[in-house]
């Protein structure tokens, strides 16, 4: 067949089963984009590069499969690069097409001219410069391999303008590419695992998005129910355990209950799998589970013993070796334990203020969580409210629950949710925002306006960088520099002016009612929450200090 690099690309993504690809037009790119219009792949232009990557991310992180994004050179690809950093912190599979001036005037300084190589370099698992049409056969199925194999991540191919134009003839086009297979766990690893298993008497499953990335989740139910083993998930882990399983400690951390913090203190085993001890996990390291002897799972091999010895590690992907534990380790029901937990949870009890009242954060999450059911995908943007929607919110499946955990990426949780309404458009899609955050990627409201899904905003607008002015408060001895709003923007009147509908729920006598008929109604709907400036997040590990250690 006789093609041009351009047709070579989308006839690709048609066969690799991508359905849309999300990005802004330019120069360099424009051949791709008039390759696409031949094409079955649906285009999702977004407003700002940074919205398509987390279009792209959204459905990534909902689907399992790469997340396809789109971004000229220069201008289109800095742009794009926090999606990128936010992909690979998470282990998000993305693959994003850069533009690029044509071949003769690399390196002239030529207009929008960028070493595109360079800068995505350290935000990337690879990054591919073709530099002839040819070249696709190879790059295309190679990047989608790299980018869904073990653990996931972000490529990028860079494709100079004079590439997409380049004609070639080919036999056919590559097969589509399937992941590597999983990483099996060595046998003699699972039998030490297993032997401290079976001896632990204080032992805590600690769960992290590599459960999550591998769907493993149920796997991972089977070896807690199997072994009793009471378990906690971080941010990026929520769902993997059901919240309302008697094994569920909760999150554990900075803002996790007091306590699950202190189980996991008194433990005398954790069990790590697809979890990398961030500190926001573990509050000072060296006092994170002091007692406890350590398994670690984990399919990269570069988090096994990075910031914790473990005295057992196995490299495998999450889902095979907790089926090999669970098939091995012998089934106890650990009573004590249980109810030393038991009795720690009467001590410190969670923090349930406000769960009934829908002016308060807890009961906004609370309430919406009770309109849109045990479906609903949740996406949130970075500050007090992802917390807040991280503590009350029942979640019960963990790819439900998109957030911006590594990064911590304020702008993420808007153009997240469009792209989790396309993946999945039976679902009700809800973010929680803040009043900062929405301000970061405000403009794709115009591209959930576009595209009319089923995506409900709802914004804890608290006058303030909430988390940060918390912070201040506590610890920075009330100096609010920088984190209050003087001239707050009327969030309603903007997303009308999007045409969006919107509603208040400052100016309603019944925001429960008028809460909840919002979220009834199908479309995309911006919903205000007003919420206290000085509302907190808490409890709250002092930082520095130990997970036990806390503000509550
Ligand atoms: C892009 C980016 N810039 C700065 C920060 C630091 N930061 C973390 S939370 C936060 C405040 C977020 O404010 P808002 O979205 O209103 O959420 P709130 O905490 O008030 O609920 C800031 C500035 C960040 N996480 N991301
Ligand atoms: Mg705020």
């Amino acid at each position: 067949m006789d093609i041009n690099g351009a047709e070579l690309i989308t006839r690709y993504l048609e066969r690799q089963g991508v359905t849309h690809v999300a990005g802004i037009p330019g120069g360099a790119l424009l051949p791709l984009y008039r390759a696409l219009d031949d094409s079955r792949l649906l285009h999702v232009l977004a407003r700002h590069e940074q919205g398509a990557g987390f279009v792209a991310q959204g459905m990534a992180r909902v689907s399992g499969r790469a997340g396809v994004c789109l971004a000229t050179s220069g201008p289109g690809v800095t742009n794009i690069l926090t999606a990128l950093a936010d992909a690979k912190a998470d282990s998000v599979p993305l693959v994003c097409i850069a533009g690029q001036v044509p071949r003769p005037l690399i390196g002239t300084d030529a207009f929008q001219e960028i070493r595109t190589g360079y800068l995505v370099d350290s935000v990337t698992k690879a990054h591919f410069e073709v530099r002839a049409a040819e070249d696709l056969l190879d790059v295309l199925p190679e990047a989608f391999r790299i980018a869904e194999s073990g653990r996931k991540g972000p490529v990028v191919i860079e494709v100079p303008k004079d590439v997409q134009t380049e004609r070639l003839k080919i036999a056919g086009l590559p097969p589509p590419t399937r992941p590597d297979p999983a990483l099996e766990p060595d046998a003699d690893a699972i039998a030490r695992a297993v032997e401290l298993i079976n001896a632990a008497q204080r032992p805590v499953l600690y769960l992290g998005g590599g459960v999550t990335a591998a769907r493993a989740h149920w796997r991972a139910r089977a070896l807690a129910e199997r072994a009793g083993l009471p378990t906690t998930m971080t941010l990026m882990a929520l769902g993997a355990m059901p919240y309302d399983h008697p094994l569920s400690l909760g999150m554990l951390g900075m803002h996790g209950a007091r306590f699950t913090n202190h189980a996991i203190e008194e433990s005398d085993l954790l069990i790590a799998v697809g979890a990398r001890f961030d500190d926001r996990a573990t509050g000072r390291a060296d006092r994170f589970a002091p007692r406890a002897r350590v398994i670690h799972v984990d399919t990269d091999t570069h988090e096994l013993g990075k910031l914790r010895r473990a005295d057992v590690t196995i490299e495998a992907d999450a889902a095979a070796a907790l089926a090999a534990l669970t098939e091995a380790v012998r089934q106890q029901p650990r009573r004590q334990w249980h109810a030393r937990i038991a009795q720690l949870r009467r001590e410190m009890p969670d923090d349930l203020e406000g769960i009934d009242d829908v002016r308060r954060p807890a009961g906004l999450v609370a309430a919406t969580a009770a309109a849109l059911g045990p479906d609903a995908i949740v996406t949130t943007d970075v500050g007090q409210h992802q917390m807040w929607a991280a503590q009350h919110f029942p979640f019960t499946q963990p790819q439900n629950w998109l957030t911006s955990g590594g990064l911590g990426t304020m702008g993420f949780g808007l153009p997240a949710a469009i792209g989790a309404a396309l993946a999945a458009p039976e679902r009700p899609v809800v973010c929680f925002s803040g009043d900062g955050s929405m301000l970061m990627n405000l403009q794709e409201l115009a591209t959930l306006a576009d595209l009319q899904l089923d995506v409900k905003v709802v914004v804890m607008d608290n006058a303030a960088l909430g988390l940060v002015h918390q912070q201040q408060q506590l610890f920075f001895q009330r100096r609010t520099v920088g984190s209050l709003y003087q001239q707050p923007p009327a969030l309603c009147a903007i997303a009308e002016a999007f045409g969006m509908p919107a509603i208040d729920l400052g100016a309603t006598r019944d925001p429960a009612m008028v809460l909840g008929e919002a979220l009834r109604q199908p479309g995309p709907m911006l919903i205000r929450a007003p919420i206290a400036t000085d509302e907190q997040v808490l409890p709250m590990v002092i930082p520095g200090r130990a997970n036990t250690e806390t503000v509550h």
